[in-house]
């Protein structure tokens, strides 16, 4: 599983009063955290309003490039910040996102022809996020197509079906396995990724719930996910489901990372 660092967004209460006083160690710590949890890629997102999201994300990317030497997933709805803070950033690493909305592709696409950046693809467009399966494939379609007259290649795409909450659609997560499957089917070489907390909206025990999709995901072949390393108990989850799932030679990652300690139960819990 590639794993993307989701915990330097703005839109985390905490994170965004980092921003707000320009905290950089506070930044600087959950970067490295994350790197040392076992992230492949530190989302940055600012979270803030347009006018000041540009210098915010250069912040962000600064500090992060200064404390780790993972790559960035830079995580914006606008494209054109994203095109402006792309010169900042050491290495290639992953744009988050484009999608059939407005003239995103058309945007980004250019930007990272003939470059090693990966990009994320949403399944949704000007109407909004489909309900059903067949759009979301059809949109898929679409943006890897599109990718493809700009010579990027299916690897260096991560189509995200944009899983519903559980508690809106109660076939959100067949949905999703299902659209994962067809894509594969289609481009056996684009990633599919998806984050782990909308599944939960609105229910208690989120945590569980997200372990839950984590856990069926991974079985359906999913490449990537936008999470938390920090929190060792979907660590633990991730590394079973992997093991289960038949993607552990001789379960070896799974006893490598318990032997290091960074799986197994709570350090607090009982015993
Ligand atoms: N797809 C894509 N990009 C995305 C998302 C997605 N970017 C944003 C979001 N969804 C993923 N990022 C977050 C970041 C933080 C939280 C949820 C999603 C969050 N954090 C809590 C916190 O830090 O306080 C709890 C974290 C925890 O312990 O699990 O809720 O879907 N392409």
């Amino acid at each position: 599983m590639i794993i993307i660092g989701e915990k330097i967004n703005g839109t985390i209460p905490r994170v965004k009063k980092a921003i707000e006083e320009r905290d950089e160690a506070f930044i600087r710590d959950l970067a490295v955290k994350q790197a040392e949890a076992g992230a492949d890629y530190i989302d940055v997102c600012a979270g803030t309003a347009p006018e000041v999201e540009e210098e915010t994300l250069k912040w962000l990317m600064e500090i992060v490039q200064d404390a780790v030497d993972k790559p960035l997933c830079i995580d914006s709805p606008n494209p054109k910040t994203i095109e402006h803070v792309l010169k900042y950033a050491q290495q290639p690493g992953i744009i988050n996102s484009v999608s059939e909305e407005r003239n995103k592709c058309e945007i980004i696409y250019p930007l990272i022809k003939g470059t090693q950046w990966q990009v994320i693809g949403l399944t949704c467009d000007n109407r909004g996020i489909p309900s059903d399966v067949q759009t979301r494939i059809d949109i898929a379609k679409i943006l890897v197509e599109k990718a493809q007259k700009y010579d990027i290649s299916p690897e260096r795409i991560h189509i995200d079906p944009l899983v519903m909450a559980l508690a809106t659609d109660n076939q959100s997560v067949q949905k999703f396995v299902e659209t994962l499957v067809s894509i594969k089917k289609i481009f056996p070489n684009v990633k599919v990724t998806s984050g782990l907390s909308n599944v939960s909206f609105g229910m208690p025990l989120r945590k569980v719930i997200n372990q839950a999709f984590l856990t069926v995901a991974i079985f359906a072949g999913m490449d990537s996910a936008i999470m938390d390393p920090c929190n060792r108990e979907m660590m633990t989850t991730l590394l079973a489901a992997e093991a289960i799932a038949g993607q552990d030679r001789h379960c070896r990652k799974f006893s490598n990372a318990y032997r290091k300690g960074l799986i197994g139960p709570n350090k607090d819990a009982a015993r």
